[in-house]
């Protein structure tokens, strides 16, 4: 019989019982979703037919766990964790999903079958890119932990209609497009068109007081706009566990408002479910640099709302007192974007439950946990009070209220120091006034953790030391981490084998067992091993480089990588000046015998950040001139990819050899990017700050090259007055670039285009003390060439820094954070 009948396939699927697909199904479950699923033909289906109808057969297995894994967190009244963020950005699902499904030698086989590699198959995924850079990468590898330590947990966010733009490259600029990813329907989601709760904004408070006697707050007038529910899975490693990451999309109210109809206003109908549906259409693409419009808060009170009526749903459903709820639940907020959720669970617990403001405020410091992963003064969130006060009126009175009991507190602990209330005050008081984010999230938790040992300590002893004073038990860290499962078991399939076949498969849900590999950093045989698989993994990303920017480079080139997002204190700048520097000691003595390299930068800029990209146009100007160079040759070449994501990272981690990694110290709090790199292999050149100072105690300083000032050293030369000029004057190297960028050299059309660059660091201060480091940062790079000359060292390096990354395991910090944080166990 011909398997590609109706009736055969039908057949097929009534013999696998739901409970247990088996994974020989596949092939007949892809065909019957092209069929059933997608109505098409499914003689032979196109390759994204088939990438839709294996997504539709992995999610029916999905679905069947995950109703598994919530009947086992309701049958064991476990305590809930519900993480709470703006921003998540997952990749690609379809691999993932099938390693920790098992099923990856299953689908490589049924695809074969229809004529396909999974490659292919594979390619066809968007990616949803429903976050900016580090903060949302962390969410995603977050919730792989969480569901492979098998928590009784959800991650909680917005289904942004377009996600984070497209960046293209054009003419050396970036070029932002719109990032439809629902274009094509989302198959690893489930709609839930009937679930959906209301969101209010706006209106006015009515006090009034009741039968008893007692004040109470009405909400009057506003609008309504419903929350629709989208689940996707999240399923844990090999562990049957599936997790859901729960989006809301927002819905008008009614489909049409009946007022207008009835005044045969018909487009005025139309045009307010439009602009209801607005509230999820986009995420906002700035990082660290809050936007402040009125539109972003309301997607912060929508994601609130939404989540806590669900939260609230499913606590009353056991039926336990309120004074429980704490016992029962807990709400981490990630950043203070969500942290309107502090005066809604108040708003709730006291207009609607009618608990008494001492009890509530008892229950809401008990539930909330923060993690802050900031300390950029212009990334710590604030809004301006009149615009609070119109989009959500009650909130802001008990966020007054809460301040006017906090600073009485103040007041009686701390007397003698009448400056502090206004330090700590939750409004900021001025010309105009602005409610700090930060402050109520520390006053409204019980925990406040930072991101990495050194962040936590910045935060103890500088930005919020008056609050570790007032409250000391609340503050403690937590280290980020990544998940193996996706950046290297996934990304880089080769090594992973290499790494199995000599330790076994323990490392994939123990990422401490990588030790064992240590033994043979000596074995040349290894070191041969490991170093061709890192050469065809660079061979393979020269591929791509050259479908995609025609440029040729030396996969034996030492591959010299900074991805991430563009920003200031980042200094992909003082990255570039080096280059310019090596360019020119090349211009100078083409035999200079300088290490063959290929620099490649990725990253999005916010589309209002004017200094950020200038820098990317810089980078690409200067590219140009260097890869068109003839002097040059194979020595140096300057690649910028665009669009860098989750996709384009999982290529370019295996094949990098130094990761950069260069913040200005105090500046970066953990970064995660450093992890993923350091994990395949490569070797970090990078400055005293976040995670980069942990790194180095776990490798060893003979496999990282720190360079730099170190934060104090940053500050007090600040607080000297710190003066640029003198670097440029002293050090002609760096005077040299700083003539040729400025002069126009690499602008010969319009001599003047980089200027604001130069004088940014020449005559506004220098900021991020791009100057200050450029010294040590040039030392340090011949360090790192000189150690690339010795191919055996650095092979031992390489695999080092691999075999000492156990600790940046997600799987770690979840845990810690289960434990420490949050009081739960694994279901
Ligand atoms: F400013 N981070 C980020 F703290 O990616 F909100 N976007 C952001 O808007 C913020 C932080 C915010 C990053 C940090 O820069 C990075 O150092 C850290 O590793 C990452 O968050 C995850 O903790």
């Amino acid at each position: 019989m011909d398997s590609t009948t109706p009736e055969a396939l039908a057949g097929m699927r009534e013999t696998a019982s739901p409970a247990t697909l088996p994974a020989d199904t596949l092939k007949a479950d892809i065909l019957w979703h092209v069929l059933y699923s997608l109505g098409r033909d499914n003689e032979r289906p196109d390759r994204q037919t088939v990438f839709r109808a294996l997504a539709l057969a992995l999610r029916d297995r999905l679905v069947e766990k995950w109703i598994a894994s919530q009947r086992a967190i309701y049958a064991k009244s476990s305590k809930r964790v519900y993480y709470l963020s703006l921003e998540f950005l997952p990749g690609p699902f379809l691999r993932q999903n099938l390693i920790a499904l098992g099923l990856e030698k299953e689908a490589r086989d049924a695809l074969t079958e229809l004529g396909f590699t999974l490659d292919d198959v594979a390619g066809e995924e968007w990616e949803p890119g429903l976050g900016n850079g580090g903060l949302g990468r962390l969410a995603s590898c977050y919730l792989d932990s969480m569901a492979a330590l098998r928590l009784p947990a959800y991650g909680y966010g917005i289904r942004y209609a377009f996600g984070i733009f497209h960046q293209l490259i054009r003419d050396g600029q970036q070029v932002e497009r719109a990032d439809n990813w629902l274009r094509g329907g989302q198959h690893w989601e489930f709609e839930r068109t009937h679930y959906m709760h209301p969101v209010r904004f706006y209106g006015s408070v009515r006090e009034w007081v009741d039968e008893q006697g007692r004040l109470r707050h009405t909400l009057e007038g506003g609008s309504t706009v419903m929350a629709m529910a989208c689940d996707m899975f999240i399923p844990g490693y090999r562990n049957d566990y599936v997790l859901n990451m729960r989006l809301w999309a927002a819905k008008s109210s009614r489909e049409f408002e009946f007022s207008f109809f009835n005044t045969g206003d018909y487009i005025g109908a139309v045009e307010k479910k439009i602009r209801d549906e607005n509230i999820s259409m986009v995420l906002y693409p700035n990082d660290e640099a809050p936007e402040g419009k009125e539109l972003r808060l309301k997607q912060q009170f929508f994601l609130v709302s939404a989540t806590m009526q669900d939260i609230v749903r499913r606590f009353r459903k056991k039926g336990v007192a309120w004074d429980q709820f704490p016992r029962k639940n807990v709400i981490h907020l990630n950043e203070t974007h969500p942290a309107v959720a502090i005066p809604e669970l108040m708003r709730l617990l006291v207009d609607e439950e009618l608990l008494p403001w001492e009890e509530a405020w008892y229950i809401c410091v008990r539930t909330f946990a923060y993690t802050n992963h900031t300390v950029l003064p212009e990334a710590l969130e604030v809004w301006p009070e009149e615009l609070f006060r119109k989009v959500l009126p009650r909130h802001l009175q008990i966020i007054y209220e809460i301040n006017r009991r906090f600073l009485h507190d103040v007041r009686r602990q701390f007397p003698h120091d009448p400056g502090l209330l206004a330090r700590v005050s939750l409004i900021h008081e001025g010309e105009q006034r602005f409610v700090r984010m930060s402050h109520l999230a520390i006053v409204g938790s019980f925990s406040v953790n930072g991101v990495s040992a050194h962040h936590s300590n910045i935060i103890k002893e500088s930005i919020f030391n008056e609050f570790y004073k007032i409250f000391p038990e609340r503050f403690n860290n937590k280290t980020n981490g990544i998940t193996p499962r996706r950046w290297l078991r996934q990304c880089n399939p080769t090594l992973a084998w290499l790494i199995t076949e000599h330790i076994g498969t323990e490392w994939l849900t123990d990422l401490e067992q990588l030790k064992k590999l240590e033994p043979y950093a000596e074995s040349a045989g290894f070191q041969k091993a490991w170093m061709e698989v890192r050469l065809r993994n660079k061979q393979k990303l020269a591929e791509y480089i050259h479908a995609k920017n025609g440029i040729t480079i030396l996969p034996e080139s030492l591959y010299d990588v900074h991805v991430k997002r563009f920003h200031e204190y980042k200094r992909q700048l003082l990255n570039i000046l080096h280059v310019i520097t090596l360019y020119n000691r090349i211009r100078r003595d083409p035999d200079a015998g300088i290490v063959p390299r290929t620099f490649i930068f990725g990253g999005k800029a916010a589309p209002g950040y004017y200094m950020a990209k200038h820098i990317i146009q810089l980078i690409n100007a200067v590219g140009y001139t260097i890869n068109t160079d003839p002097r040059v040759g194979d020595m140096l070449k300057v690649v910028f990819l665009q669009n860098y994501c989750v996709t384009l990272a999982e290529r370019i981690m295996p094949a990098t050899d130094l990761s950069e990694q260069i913040s200005t110290a105090g500046m970066e709090a953990s970064g995660t990017g450093n992890m993923k790199f350091a994990l395949n292999g490569a070797i970090t050149i990078g400055t005293h700050d976040g995670a980069n100072i942990e790194m180095l105690e776990h490798v060893g300083d003979e496999n990282l090259f720190l360079f730099g000032l170190l934060s104090h050293e940053v500050e007090d030369l600040r607080r000297q007055g710190y003066n640029p000029r003198t670097f440029y004057e002293t050090d002609s190297e760096l005077r040299e670039v700083l003539d040729m960028i400025s002069g126009g050299y690499f602008s010969p059309g319009d001599p003047h285009m980089f200027r604001d660059i130069v004088e940014s660091l020449l005559n506004h201060g220098d900021r991020y003390m791009v100057l200050a480091d450029f010294r040590s940062y040039a030392y340090r790079q011949q360090d790192a060439a000189r150690a690339y000359l010795d191919q055996p060292g650095w092979a031992r390096r390489s695999m080092l820094n691999t075999a000492r990354m156990g600790f940046f395991s997600s799987d770690r910090s979840m845990g810690e954070y289960a434990r420490d944080i949050w009081g739960v166990e694994g279901v």
